[in-house]
């Protein structure tokens, strides 16, 4: 009898032999690739917009931008003058690994040493779908609540590095949200991950992640 395999499992199987060739394509390009994952609002697109503006003079950045709908995210992008593409999901709540092969097509890969992939705003599903990213890159903002590391682990598990964002709000005691918690929480899922904790709106912390990811694209370039 033929063994039944379950069409999650077939999509994931499918999605896998894109992500080895894109992983392939980069590895031999030795481009820093990064894929961004973290619930909608949490500030990925802030991050990186800041992101690009500091590091202009020291790091060509390209970003793939991931959204169910619209360009808007693309277009903030875009307005830093790094090139950006945009993949409407149409309704799919996670990027796969065949639309971020089409999108490395057409950003300029030669010009470039780092491509971030935002990925669709949800902290579980794109957790699964590997895109051939060299890491993960998770983001909590502080008015989640610090429960969430216990409650979705796979992401904080899986990630090379952590931003805590939205630390401004820490200020005044307006949101309730214990950072020592948090830390404990993700260092007993992952004890090699990067924790970092960043204001994109006022910068505070943001010095430590780009020494990061100079190190980061360093070493890729080295390899
Ligand atoms: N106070 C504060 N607000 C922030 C910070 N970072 C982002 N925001 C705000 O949070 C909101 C969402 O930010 P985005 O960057 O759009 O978040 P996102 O994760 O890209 O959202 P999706 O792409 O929809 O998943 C915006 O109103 C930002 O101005 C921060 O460090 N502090
Ligand atoms: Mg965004
Ligand atoms: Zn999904």
């Amino acid at each position: 009898m033929r063994k039944k395999i379950d069409i999650g499992k077939k999509i994931l199987i499918a999605n896998e032999e894109y992500a080895i060739r894109n992983n392939q394509f980069l590895a031999e390009q030795k481009k820093l690739c990064l894929n961004m994952i973290s619930s909608p609002g949490s500030g990925k697109t802030t991050i990186l917009v800041r992101t690009i503006n500091d590091l202009k003079d020291k790091i060509k950045i390209g970003v793939i931008e991931g959204d169910i709908q619209t360009d808007i995210d693309a277009k903030r992008i875009k307005a830093t003058k790094a090139p950006a593409v945009q993949i409407e999901t149409g309704g799919s709540c996670h990027l796969s690994a065949a639309q971020v092969s089409s999108a490395l097509k057409n950003l300029p890969i030669s010009n470039l040493d780092l491509i971030f992939i935002e990925n669709v705003g949800n902290l579980i599903c794109p957790t699964a779908f590997e895109l051939g990213e060299w890491g993960k890159i998770a983001v909590l903002s502080v008015a989640e609540g610090d429960d969430k590391p216990a409650k979705y682990p796979a992401i904080f598990a899986k990630s090379k590095a952590l931003l805590i964002n939205k630390i401004d709000l820490l200020a005044g005691a307006m949101v309730d949200f214990d950072i020592k918690r948090v830390k404990n929480d993700v260092y007993k899922l992952n004890k090699d991950i990067e924790i970092f904790q960043v204001s994109a709106k006022t910068g505070q912390g943001m010095a430590e992640w780009y020494n990061w990811l100079k190190e980061s694209v360093k070493n890729i370039q080295s390899d």
